[in-house]
């Protein structure tokens, strides 16, 4: 079990392990990739490195399918270092808020300044088929819960910054934008769940991302996140939500996240 009662200790420790073996004195990068997103880094930019991210400090093997478990140190043409986490620890596997957040804040403490979050999730807009990516205008949290401990006052406007959309936008003009509710999970939305996030203001579902931009705001990091829808959420297609399904969306879209994954790359 890791010990996270000094989550931001444990994060250093981490990166300086993960550094000393990447053999780089920083990082200038940081991405995290969700459901749909592993197999689409393959081919992008130059591999320096892979770890298993169970090798890292404070880290574990990824508990689901469709999620990779690698630390993958990239090089873009222009010599800047991206380190890639290829899966991500769920609030529902029960490690805690910590472990949740630990890979962005290790991001932070190995010296990068810009953090790209992905995602699979559910679409509430029915324009958005699956195998669309989405970039975050914003977030709803419905975790109920945070990253941050005691009387540390994070400001989350522009949470996902508007610098970062417009370069995404300029890899690929019909990015839609949208704001992302994550729901604690692991089960779906009822459809009455969903009809309450588009009531609030959301138009994606899903069980990440929120908690990681929060840490990493408070870490100070410039954030981008986008989604790729993968399913309609509950209620809004005529069949029941399978996890087949995401796996499937997720293969149709790589050419696609592949382009804009090489893009960002280079531009970050
Ligand atoms: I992929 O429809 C994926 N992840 N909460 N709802 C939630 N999470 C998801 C969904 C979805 N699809």
């Amino acid at each position: 079990m890791s010990d996270f009662s000094d989550p931001y200790a444990a994060a250093r420790d981490a990166a300086r392990h993960l550094l000393d073996r990447l053999g780089v004195p920083r990082i200038d990068v940081g991405l995290v990739l969700g459901s749909g997103w592993s197999t689409a880094i393959a081919g992008v930019a130059e591999r320096l490195a892979e770890i298993p991210l169970a090798e890292l400090p404070g880290f574990t093997a990824p508990a689901v399918s469709g999620h990779g478990g690698s630390a993958l140190l990239l090089r873009s043409a222009s010599g800047r270092h991206h380190l890639v986490l290829t899966g991500r620890t769920h609030l529902y596997e029960g490690r805690g808020v910590a472990a949740v957040v630990h890979g962005v804040r290790v991001i932070a403490a190995a010296g990068a300044t810009r953090l790209v979050l992905t995602n699979g999730c559910g679409g509430l807009n029915p324009d958005w088929a699956p195998g669309t990516p989405v970039l975050l205008a914003d977030h709803i949290n419905l975790t109920a819960t945070s990253p941050i401990v005691g009387a540390r006052f994070v400001d989350l406007t522009d949470v996902y910054s508007p610098a970062l959309r417009n370069l995404a936008r300029r890899a690929d003009p019909t990015l839609p934008e949208g704001v992302y509710v994550q729901f604690p999970g692991p089960h779906y939305e009822t459809p009455a769940e969903v009809r309450m996030a588009r009531t609030l203001g959301g138009d994606l579902v899903g069980m990440s991302t929120t908690l990681e931009a929060i840490a990493a705001r408070q870490a100070g990091l410039e954030v981008l996140g986008i989604s790729l829808v993968t399913n309609p959420a509950a209620g809004l297609a005529p069949t029941p939500l399978s996890h087949a399904e995401v796996l499937e969306a997720g293969a149709a879209a790589v050419p696609r996240l592949r382009s804009l994954l090489a893009h960002l790359l280079e531009e970050l």
